[in-house]
C-alpha cells in the first residue's frame, strides 16, 4: 500500500493519532495522548519530538537538520542498525546503518496502558525484519524488535542503538548518574578502553564514550531546566554518551555551530563487544523508557 496521509488515516482510525506532511514533505504521525504529544516520521521510524504536559520538549532537534530521503535526521531518536558508526569495511555506506535513512511502514496503532498512544512501524533490511513500537504517554517507551528470517542461510550478527538526543539547558551544568561503575571505550582518546571512573559524568569538552556491560538506568540531571530524566532499559548492554562540543559541531553541516550546549546523547545500544547474533527465525527486543521529573 502506498502510504499517504489519507490512506494512513483511513487504515489507522485511532483517537489522538493523525498523519501530516512534516518537514521536507515527509509524512509524520502525531500522537496526542492525555499527558504528552509525540511526532514520529515514517522516514527512519524517527521519533522527532516528545513533549510531556507541563514540560519543555525532552528531545533535541538541530535547526539545521535535513529531512530528506536517504539522509539522517539530526536529533530526536535515530535508529542505528545493522551497524553502529562507520560501516566496518565500506566507507560508501551510510554511518550508523540503513534503518534511519529509509522509509518504514506503519503496521499498527492502538491505545495502551489507559491513556498512552502506541504506534508500530516495520521494515526489512537484508534478512532482518525490524518492528518498532513507540508508546507516548506520561513516559516515552521505545522497543526495537529484530528477527532474522527463518529462511536466512545461517546466523547473522548486528549492532543496534536508539541514539537519543536529549534537550538540555546548558551541557556545562549537566550531570549523568548511573554509569559510575562501567568501563568505557573513549572514542575521543583513540578508542582506548578505560576503567570505571567511580563518579557521575560531567562535561568540559567533547565526550564520545561507549559504556560497556551496563544495564543501569541513567539519570540525566538538567538543573537549568529544573528537571531530571530517567533513562531505563532492558536487553541492552551498552550505553553511549555523546556531546560533540565546539570543533566537531563546526564540522557537521547539519549541526549548528552554537547548538552543542543544548544537547546530549544518551544512547541505548548493543554495539561493539555487545553486538547481537541471531540464528534463523530467532528474534531480540531492546527496550528503553524515558521519564521526566521536576527537580
Ligand atoms: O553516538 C556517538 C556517535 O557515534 C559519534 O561518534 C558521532 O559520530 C555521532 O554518533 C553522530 O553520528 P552521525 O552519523 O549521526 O553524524
Amino acid at each position: 500500500m502506498q502510504q499517504t496521509t489519507d490512506t494512513l488515516a483511513a487504515k489507522f482510525p485511532v483517537s489522538g493519532l493523525r498523519f501530516e506532511s512534516g518537514q521536507g514533505g515527509l509524512i509524520k504521525a502525531v500522537l496526542e495522548a492525555a499527558d504528552s504529544v509525540a511526532e514520529i516520521y515514517l522516514h527512519g521510524a524517527h521519533v522527532a519530538s516528545y513533549k510531556p504536559k507541563g514540560h519543555k520538549p525532552l528531545l533535541w532537534m538541530s535547526q539545521r537538520s535535513l529531512f530528506e530521503d536517504g539522509k539522517a535526521i539530526r536529533g530526536g531518536v535515530p535508529i542505528c542498525f545493522p551497524w553502529f558508526g562507520p560501516h566496518p569495511s565500506d566507507p560508501q555506506l551510510p554511518g550508523h546503518g540503513l534503518a534511519r535513512v529509509k522509509s518504514w511502514e506503519v503496521i499498527a496503532a492502538r491505545h495502551v496502558d489507559g491513556d498512552a498512544l502506541q504506534i508500530e512501524l516495520a521494515t526489512d533490511i537484508d534478512d532482518f525484519r525490524l518492528q518498532y513500537r513507540v508508546s507516548c504517554g506520561s513516559t516515552l517507551r521505545m522497543s526495537l524488535n529484530v528477527q532474522l528470517s527463518p529462511q536466512a542461510a545461517g546466523p547473522r550478527r548486528f549492532e543496534e542503538a536508539l541514539h537519543t538526543y536529549f534537550s538540555v539547558n546548558d551541557i556545562s551544568d549537566v550531570m549523568i548518574e548511573g554509569l559510575e561503575d562501567a568501563e568505557y571505550i573513549d572514542k575521543v582518546d583513540g578508542g582506548k578502553r578505560k576503567p570505571a571512573t567511580g563518579s557521575a559524568i560531567r562535561f568540559q569538552g567533547e565526550c564520545d564514550r561507549v559504556y560497556l556491560d551496563t544495564t543501569a538506568t541513567c539519570t540525566l540531571h538538567d538543573p537549568g531546566n529544573r528537571r531530571s530524566i530517567a533513562i531505563s532499559k532492558s536487553n541492552s548492554q551498552s550505553t553511549v554518551v555523546w556531546n560533540p562540543w565546539i570543533d566537531k559541531s563546526a564540522r557537521m553541516a547539519d549541526f549548528g555551530d552554537n547548538e552543542w550546549p543544548e544537547m546530549v546523547c544518551v544512547e541505548t545500544a548493543n554495539v561493539g563487544p555487545h553486538s547481537i547474533e541471531l540464528s534463523p527465525g530467532q528474534s531480540h527486543e531492546m527496550n528503553v523508557e524515558v521519564a521526566v521529573s521536576t527537580r
